[in-house]
């Protein structure tokens, strides 16, 4: 929880592994191999729901079992590490360019969580000169929410800051809601922080736009299998204090971290590559993550022949 955000994290993932291999002081490949493998696999199982991660330690590794030797297989690392955090940063910013054609001038905007992203765009709109307000959310139980008003005070974007509960009393004030992804399924499915699936249900019905930012390492290449994004549920203890939590013994906190919106609720995700509606995920997944797909249908023929 001290890196927030899907996309930080891919990054954080990437950095990562790049000084792991810069820092390694053996010299045989061998070694080396097992030291990469084992710090990705590590890494992966820090945070179960964000596919950023996975698809970023993916991008790093892909490419070290074919390098001749290991001063290759060493510079093949940090290249591709640093080739992904760049096009990451890339990413957000051509994000920003692309949402933030889709906000008018005067929208009153909504947004929940903390996303790089999403804010992007609307700091982008404002940059542009056009004028916007924003709602944002509170976000139990960690307070994403205070991270998002900062950075929109500091943008000097006029702010207003709402409880979770008080989304559906100002829905009729809102224009358009701008969400991240943490994941983005082949059938167009975001899973984002935990109440996102209530604001776009609540923006559904009162038929408000709802716009998703995400770049295209957020898509979910094996949710093609039916492989589902697993939801991290966390201590009830950001919920409740232990003190309180003693003093009920009947009572269990329940704390997942992320909720699934169905595709059906969103009206564009925006990527880098351009604005898709959401029942086009397949494309992405096919046309940028394929690489994935073709390491899965691998394993999937080996396990069929076993
Ligand atoms: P960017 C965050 O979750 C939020 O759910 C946010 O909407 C999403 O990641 C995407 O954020 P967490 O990973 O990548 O911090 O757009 O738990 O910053």
């Amino acid at each position: 929880m001290e890196i927030r955000g899907a996309g930080r994290i891919a990054r954080a993932a990437a950095e990562a592994l790049r000084d792991h291999a810069r820092e390694f002081s053996g010299l045989d490949r061998e070694t080396f191999d097992h030291a990469m493998h084992e710090a990705a696999e590590r890494l992966i199982a820090t945070r179960p729901t964000a596919v950023s991660l996975p698809n970023a330690v993916h991008r790093v590794m892909a490419g070290l079992d074919d390098a001749p030797d290991f001063a290759a297989a060493r510079e093949g690392i940090i290249r591709r590490a640093d080739a992904f955090i760049e096009s990451s940063r890339d990413a957000v910013a051509r994000i920003a360019e692309i949402g933030a054609r889709h906000i008018h001038d005067g929208d009153v905007i909504l947004t929940h969580c903390n996303s790089e992203a999403a804010l992007s765009c609307i700091v982008g709109a404002h940059r542009s000169g056009k004028s916007v307000e924003v709602f944002a959310t509170e976000v139990r139980p960690r307070n994403q929410g205070l991270v998002t008003i900062r950075t929109l005070n500091d943008a000097g974007v006029k702010t207003n800051f709402i409880v979770d509960s008080a989304v559906r009393s100002f829905i009729h004030d809102i224009d358009l809601v701008i969400v991240g992804a943490d994941a983005v399924t082949v059938n167009g499915a975001v899973v984002n922080k935990i109440g996102t699936s209530m604001v776009a249900h609540t923006a559904k019905e009162a038929r408000v736009n709802v716009i998703v930012a995400a770049e295209t390492y957020k898509f979910a290449p094996r949710t093609i299998m039916g492989e589902l994004i697993t939801i991290e549920e966390r201590p009830g203890s950001e919920v409740l204090t232990d003190e309180i939590a003693r003093a009920l013994p009947h009572v269990t906190v329940r704390n997942p971290a992320f909720d699934v919106t169905p595709a059906e609720f969103i009206d564009m995700i925006v990527t880098e590559e351009g604005a898709i509606p959401p029942q086009m995920a397949y494309v992405i997944i096919r046309d940028y993550l394929g690489w994935d797909l073709k390491e899965f249908h691998k394993g999937f023929e080996l396990n069929n022949r076993t």
